[in-house]
């Protein structure tokens, strides 16, 4: 069954009913939801031609074999899970991309030098447990053993939504590839961000992805009574927090970085208690690793020096860190010559500021991605799109640039 593009976009709104919040698109790691869709897309797969499994980190997979037994693998993917009120789009467009890519090349050119392997990511955005990438990690074989201590917002532990979702723990690492078996990872995405559409671009190849890191910060004063207490007497947590969350602004636009107070709770949270403590999340992305810890380092300084002037302690804890990941020149080849094939003969490049499982593939094979134009480059959010015109020039090109690592002599 070959699947076209409108299909792709009904798919996609299939998807995107599949949440924990009615009125939003809201899907978690570990989640019924999660189950949900893995079943249906199982279920795609398998109409593709695929044999499908889930493995032992709740990432679906669905492959097509290669000519010869022997044959190594083309890994492709993206990630079914969403951030909170999401779009309908990201990450989940790739997977559904690389289950039509490897339907059309099943009709059109049968079985290729290596097989397909088509990956739905389980855990991309971090949502639920803070730490990003978790499904992806798994497959790259870079599990730590400390995040089993991780807790979502309800204080589930990953050991235990893993136990829940009927997956066992001291298994994680059969999830793993084998890198010397993989030809290397190709991943399709929104661009999430506004330069294909100001180039008047529909396709664009990815050069690298933003080395990223986030932290919990923990703010702590004193909370007191709001009349009763003088300005002089204060240790306004929350104030605090308002003034690191500008400092991270401050200093990272100042250095060409991006660094976001993405969440900020406050307790004891009354209308008539001074803040005695905050908690708050900082996301920091740059172009290379070197630069973003740097940015940090000053980040923490100016973190020290709000906290001794307010009597408040704010003590940040990194929950996620990821090395910037620079895609392979062969692939991107790739790629490249998959855009030409629509019609466009210099096809745009660019670095991505947004992060993609690609970063934990990058660990143990060569990556490169396929980026699609997205209007008012708006993501995470509900009005997050694409075209379905953009998709069917992102699937020609994604079937081309797969069929253009076939001809390469292995
Ligand atoms: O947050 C990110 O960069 C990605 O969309 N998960
Ligand atoms: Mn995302
Ligand atoms: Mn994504």
């Amino acid at each position: 069954m070959t699947v076209d593009a409108a299909t792709i976009v009904a798919r996609c709104d299939e998807l995107a009913a599949v949440t924990a919040t009615p009125g939003q698109i809201t899907r978690v790691y570990l989640s019924p939801e999660h189950a949900r869709v893995n079943t249906i897309v199982a279920r795609w797969m398998q109409d593709a031609g695929m044999t499908t499994w889930q493995d032992d980190a709740g990432n679906l997979h669905g492959s097509v074999p290669g000519a010869t037994d022997d044959a190594p693998v083309l890994l492709v993917g993206s990630h079914l899970d969403t951030v909170v009120d999401a779009g309908r789009y990201d990450g989940i467009v790739g997977v559904l991309m690389g289950i039509a890519a490897v339907a059309r090349i099943r009709a059109e050119h049968g079985a290729l030098p290596f097989g397909i392997q088509v990956i739905a990511f389980s855990d991309e955005e971090g949502t639920r447990f803070g730490k990003a990438l978790l499904g992806s990690s798994a497959v790259a074989g870079v599990w730590d053993e400390a995040w089993w201590e991780l807790t979502d917002a309800e204080g589930v532990s990953l050991r235990k939504a893993f136990t829940d979702f009927g997956l066992d723990p001291s298994r994680v690492g059969d999830a793993a590839v084998d890198p010397s078996r993989l030809v290397g990872y190709l991943e399709a995405h929104i661009e999430q961000g506004p330069y294909l559409e100001q180039a008047d671009q529909a396709l664009g190849v990815v050069t690298s992805i933003a080395s990223a890191r986030r932290f919990t910060v923990e703010a702590v004063g004193e909370a007191r009574h709001a009349g009763g207490t003088p300005y002089e007497r204060r240790h306004d947590a929350l104030l605090a927090a308002a003034e690191a969350a500008l400092a991270v602004e401050r200093i990272c636009r100042a250095s060409q970085h991006v660094g976001t107070v993405g969440t900020m709770t406050v307790e004891p949270g009354a209308v008539n208690v001074v803040p005695g403590l905050a908690h708050f999340s900082v996301d920091l992305r740059g172009e290379f690793d070197e630069g973003r810890d740097r940015v940090w380092d000053e980040i923490t300084k100016a973190f020290a020096l709000i906290g001794e002037r307010r009597g408040v302690s704010v003590e940040p804890t990194e929950v996620h860190r990821a090395p910037a990941v620079f895609c392979a020149p062969r692939l991107m080849d790739a790629v490249r010559a998959g855009i030409v094939a629509t019609g466009s003969p210099a096809p745009m490049e660019l670095f991505s500021r947004a992060g993609h499982d690609a970063m934990s593939l990058g660990l143990v094979t060569d990556v490169a991605m396929l980026f699609l134009r997205n209007p008012d480059g708006i993501s995470h959010h509900p009005d997050e799109f694409v075209s379905e015109a953009d998709i069917a020039l992102g699937l020609d090109a994604l079937v081309t640039a797969i069929t253009t690592l076939a001809a390469e002599p292995s």
